[in-house]
């Protein structure tokens, strides 16, 4: 099983996989963890639409109800020496995770950290280190202690860039033994699109939007900055990165209109990576600023904050790419998903209409690193599907073993490009919670677990055919894809 491949991976490249706090460890309220935003987020089809809902959301602020698979998610919490041991079969090199904020500051802005909650990730990066797994960490992954919702509308308020310096020094300080590798925000760029997941924020009615949404990012990319500076002090060998959702915007036609079009899509997105990487604010954001009413409120200092602290490199996610048109109508049906965006007809596409393009994971790795000259980390990737359990616990997802095989065969490509890649985790190398939609259905693991939407299951860990394959595809460093 497998397909040779003649590009040479570099050595020590970090393979593994990765998962975040909220989506699969559960135990939501355990050893003093304060309530986040994942813990109240409705399930189904139309979350990241529900969250944008003014008055759905004020309503859940206060009252939980109904079935929240995230909730014990895929017991993670209580199981990951048993899922660690699995990872370590696998043959991994790193694996991602992130802090859950308020297991460490409950409510978010008390003086100090949660003594549990820090005891927990103590004992889950030895569980690594132990089969010599470099924990890679995420500061902030789509959540916040709800606390800082509640009283201060989440990253609207300036002074919760200080809560989030306070709550990622006491991490540094904590584990700067134990990890080298860190990133501030998951795909930041995302909270343009759904700023209660990115940012906390529950819209108004009489709130100018993007003045609202670009505020709170610009408190966003300081907290960012300030938690670069921190590490650097207190780690002196650490890595630290900013992570974008990326998928490459592609013009429908090669009529000019579309391709500006595409050009300014891709700029929107890439703009958070350009003020992380850069350091600066690019001229062509304040056209936009300026053309939607945004003003950004800057404090004295911001710039040379954002000057001085760089990320080291630049991570990124990548499931798809986006077909870009100024005359959608006539394009073939739109997609319904948050990046909008037109049907490509050279693509097909995974159940949930997610656009699979393996060339142009090789297209944005170019991109970013002609853009960046910074070393890039690939930190999520893969297929969610429905998977199905056959007789004698087999699961044969080929489709998955296909989709990973073709993007991989575009990642040896990119380092044949002269790309500096760093590593490369799929995500949900075990199935778990699904952020779009909160459910279990959508699968990307190479273990199995058997829960399912309603919470049905006995929460055990099956080996789908793809472990076996990655397994090899890390002992052979990508030699046998
Ligand atoms: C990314 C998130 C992840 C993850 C992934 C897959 O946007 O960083 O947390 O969930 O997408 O998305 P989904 O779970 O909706 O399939």
């Amino acid at each position: 099983m497998g397909v040779e491949n003649s590009i040479r991976f570099p050595q020590n490249f970090l393979w593994g996989g990765a998962i975040a706090a909220n989506q699969a460890e559960g135990a939501y309220l355990e050893d003093g963890k304060g309530l986040s935003t994942a813990d109240v987020l409705p399930c189904g089809a139309d979350r990241l639409e529900r969250s944008m809902d003014t008055s759905a959301m004020n309503a859940l602020m206060n009252r939980i109800e109904g079935y929240y698979p995230s909730h014990e998610a895929i017991d993670f919490y209580h199981r990951y020496k048993e899922d660690v041991a699995l990872f370590a079969q696998m043959g991994f090199k790193c694996f991602r995770t992130s802090v859950a904020w308020s297991r460490i500051f409950p409510n978010g802005d008390e003086e100090m950290p949660n003594e549990n909650g820090l005891k927990f990730y103590d004992d889950l990066f030895d569980e690594l280190l132990k089969y010599d797994i470099q924990p890679v960490i995420t500061i902030s992954h789509y959540e916040m202690p709800l606390g800082l919702v509640k009283k201060y509308g989440g990253w609207r308020d300036r002074k919760v860039v200080y809560f989030f310096e306070r709550y990622a020094k006491s991490l540094f300080e904590r584990y700067k033994d134990k990890v080298k590798y860190w990133m501030t925000f998951n795909e930041i760029n995302i909270t343009a699109h759904v700023p209660f997941i990115g940012a906390g924020i529950i819209l108004k009615e009489d709130d100018s939007k993007y003045q609202v949404i670009y505020q709170a990012i610009h408190h966003q990319f300081v907290g960012s900055a300030l938690a670069v500076k921190a590490c650097h002090e207190i780690i002196s060998d650490a890595k630290i990165g900013c992570m974008l959702a990326g998928g490459p915007n592609y013009p429908y036609t090669c009529n000019p209109e579309d391709v500006f079009e595409a050009m300014q899509k891709d700029r929107i997105s890439l703009f958070f990576g350009d003020v992380q990487s850069r350091g600066y604010y690019p001229n062509y954001i304040k056209r936009f600023f300026r053309e939607n009413n945004v003003n950004i409120e800057m404090e004295d200092g911001d710039e040379e904050i954002l000057k001085q602290n760089t990320v080291d490199y630049v991570a990124f996610s990548y499931y798809m790419s986006h077909a870009v048109s100024t005359s959608p109508e006539k394009a073939g049906e739109v997609k319904r998903n948050i990046f909008g965006g037109v049907k490509n007809p050279y693509l097909k596409a995974s159940d949930w209409g997610w656009q699979i393009d393996p060339k142009g994971l090789r297209y944005i790795l170019n991109q970013f690193y002609d853009r960046y000259q910074k070393p890039l980390f690939i930190v999520e990737n893969g297929l969610g599907a429905v998977d199905i359990v056959e007789e004698g616990e087999v699961i044969n997802d080929d489709y998955r073993i296909d989709y990973l095989r073709d993007h991989l065969v575009q990642v040896a490509e990119a380092i044949e490009d002269g790309v500096d890649l760093i590593g490369y985790t799929t995500w949900g190398p075990i199935d778990l919670v699904s952020v779009s939609t909160g459910e279990m259905k959508k699968r990307y693991g190479f273990i199995y677990v058997d829960k399912d939407n309603e919470g049905r299951g006995t929460l055990r860990r099956v080996k789908k055919k793809s472990f076996n394959w990655y397994k090899q595809v890390i002992e052979t460093n990508g030699e046998l894809l």
